[in-house]
């Protein structure tokens, strides 16, 4: 039986990830920080139902020694580094700890893997957002990168460090420049999440509006269960490599709009509100991947359509809120 690590086991993609590892007959390991939390804490675990079916260990991807005595412990063929501070809005409030969690935190994992098992594969979840201000139309494993938050300058420097140690150290370890994914376990503050989320609750009478930020600019979304299947295949090559995963297709957030208030029947004009409080410092416009090279070389191709990924989020929101309804909201012809 193989045995894998996911550090961020507890995130959308670490859930994702667990039970497509379980499913392929894996041990799963998951390392788990300390929370006073922590019977909320595996919920999207138990969600999937499959909470009982991982073994979660203590430990901080900021505490060297917790990753080393748990890499160690456990001894994994693979090493799935999922956890950060993931929220980009967030790193510009926080960007110490963005720097020291998302950045510093991949190298702990990667010393940790080099010192103590060193033929584990390792996988770093790099990020589309290091392309920032795009210096090419549509953005591939060549495209210049030119991050615009603390977050993406910290995944840069974890991205760069995995490179490094696979060219330094010889050691099978791949970083997955992943663009926008989504699902039903996507973090309520990420926007996705938070349109289906606001949907739901207006159409169902807990709310009358939805705050939001920049509509303009545009993401590449796909599917999480997609994606953490391209982790996965990554790790079953020969060679260690670097792979863009994205759809090929762009969005903006107005289109996501009224994509989600459409499937229910409402006007998105009538209940989405823009404020200035939530834009960002420095904003990333469009992102857009050509994952040519995930496909021919790894077989991969997404397997949901943005329309069905968000019918999907919104009725996963719909019925997370039908406990607590209040008056329904007419549906417009
Ligand atoms: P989430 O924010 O859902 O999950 C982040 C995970 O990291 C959580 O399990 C969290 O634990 C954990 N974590 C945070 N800080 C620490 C710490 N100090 N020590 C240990 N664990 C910690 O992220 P996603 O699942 O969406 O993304 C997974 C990874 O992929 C992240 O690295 C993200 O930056 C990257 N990525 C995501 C993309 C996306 O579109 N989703 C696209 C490209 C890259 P807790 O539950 O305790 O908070
Ligand atoms: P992103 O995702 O920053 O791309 O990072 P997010 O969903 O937070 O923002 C996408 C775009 O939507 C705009 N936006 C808003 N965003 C949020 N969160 N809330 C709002 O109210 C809002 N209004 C408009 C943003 O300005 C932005 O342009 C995600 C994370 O998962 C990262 O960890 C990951 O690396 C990248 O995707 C790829």
């Amino acid at each position: 039986m193989r045995t894998a690590l996911i550090t961020g086991i507890t995130g959308q993609d670490g859930a994702y990830l667990a039970q497509l590892l379980l499913d392929q007959g894996y041990a799963v390991h998951g390392l788990l920080r300390r929370s006073a939390s922590a019977d909320v804490i595996g919920e999207r675990l138990r969600w999937l139902g499959i909470l009982d079916r991982v073994k979660l260990v203590d430990g901080d991807l900021m505490d060297l020694s917790s990753a080393i005595r748990i890499v160690g412990g456990i001894k994994p063929d693979e090493v799935y580094n999922l956890a950060a501070q993931s929220f980009v809005a967030a790193s510009w409030q926080q960007p110490l700890l963005t720097g020291a969690v998302t950045g510093m935190g991949a190298v702990n994992m990667l010393e940790a893997v080099r010192i103590v098992c060193p033929q584990a594969r390792f996988y770093q979840a790099s990020s589309s957002e290091m392309f920032g201000k795009i210096q090419q139309a549509v953005q591939s494993e060549s495209t210049p990168f030119y991050p615009r938050s603390p977050y993406a300058a910290a995944k840069l420097y974890a991205h760069w460090m995995t490179v490094n140690y696979r060219e330094s150290f010889g050691m099978h370890a791949s970083s997955g420049i992943l663009f926008n994914h989504e699902s039903p376990l996507r973090g309520i503050e990420f926007v996705t999440r938070k349109v289906t989320d606001g949907v739901a609750r207006i159409k169902l009478g807990l709310a009358r509006e939805l705050q939001l930020g920049n509509l303009d600019a545009t993401r590449d979304w796909g599917h999480a269960r997609d994606y953490v299947r391209a982790m996965w295949l990554m790790l079953q090559q020969d060679e260690a490599q670097d792979y863009v995963i994205a759809t090929g297709r762009t969005t903006s957030i107005r289109d996501f709009c009224a994509m989600a208030f459409g499937h229910v029947g409402l006007d998105w004009q009538e209940f989405v509100r823009t404020s200035a409080d939530l834009l960002r410092p420095a904003e990333v416009e469009v992102l857009l991947g050509d994952a040519t090279k995930a496909r021919t070389k790894l077989r991969w191709q997404p397997s949901v359509t943005l329309e069905t990924m968000v019918a999907e989020m919104v009725e996963a929101d719909l019925a997370r809120h039908r406990g607590r309804t209040a008056a329904p909201v007419a549906t417009r012809a």
